[in-house]
């Protein structure tokens, strides 16, 4: 079983949409397990505190190493196999490539940061995988380890049917979607292209790449530009 672990101060934010369509009934099948581990409780003091002030000034609360490298210690305790995967912007782009490494491999431990960020030796002494979903700063990494999770459970075999799968393919083609139309044929005075109601598969299929190929070419340039370049 594909098994995800979260290291967070917020484990009530778990599973919340994980829970719920795909992944959740995924969950609920056994075809993926999920622990939210609550880093808090491997404070020492009185306070509970998973934070401090940071050296050299200046401002916000920095996540402590002692107290999150036990955490640390103690979800890798039977989980040696998974990888670490710290979500911070400072990361590198996920990609649908890596998310298909992960989702082959035996699952993940996530690293969920909170405050202004984590002490830096917690990433010497347990190097990982610094992944980013994207240039933005959050208010912590839950929704990206979410994130991150979602697109791997999805590609867990048996979660989605065939069909959707073909539809991965046709992403992973390296262009971004062509539009989806569905009833009614016609809305607030818009209708659906005539091609899609013809019959004719080969027009439909024609028309799709053509419209993923205007679409990728004016919206993504890198995109475009690797997709032609693999065309070539
Ligand atoms: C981890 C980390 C690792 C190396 C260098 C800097 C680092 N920061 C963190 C970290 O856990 N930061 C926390 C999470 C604290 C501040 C808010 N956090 C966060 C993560 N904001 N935005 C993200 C994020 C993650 C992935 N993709 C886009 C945004």
């Amino acid at each position: 079983m594909w098994r995800a672990r979260v290291l967070t101060i917020f484990p009530d934010m778990f599973p919340g949409p994980l829970g719920v369509s795909l992944t959740g009934q995924a969950l609920t099948r056994g075809l993926w397990s999920l622990d939210a581990v609550d880093i808090r409780s491997f404070a020492e003091d009185k306070h509970a505190s998973v934070d401090d002030v940071p050296f050299g000034g200046g401002p916000g609360m920095v996540m402590r190493a002692d107290v999150l490298g036990r955490a640390i210690e103690a979800a890798r305790e039977g989980a040696e196999d998974l990888p670490l995967v710290y979500l911070t912007p400072r990361g590198k782009p996920l990609t649908q490539e890596r998310v298909r490494d992960l989702a082959e491999g035996p699952g993940l431990i996530a690293v969920a940061g909170r405050f202004e960020g984590i002490d830096a030796r917690v990433m010497e002494a347990y190097p990982g995988n610094e992944v980013s979903l994207g240039d933005f700063v959050l208010s912590g990494g839950e929704l990206p380890a979410m994130t991150l999770i979602d697109a791997c459970v999805r590609l867990l075999p048996g979660v989605i049917g065939a069909e959707e799968s073909l539809q991965e393919e046709s992403f992973e083609s390296g262009l971004l979607e062509y539009p989806h139309y569905t009833r009614p044929r016609q809305w607030h005075g818009l209708d659906v292209p005539e091609v899609l109601l013809s019959g004719h598969h080969e027009n439909v299929r024609a028309w799709r790449h053509a419209q993923a190929e205007e679409i990728t070419r004016e919206r993504r340039p890198d995109l475009w530009e690797r997709y032609e370049r693999g065309n070539i």
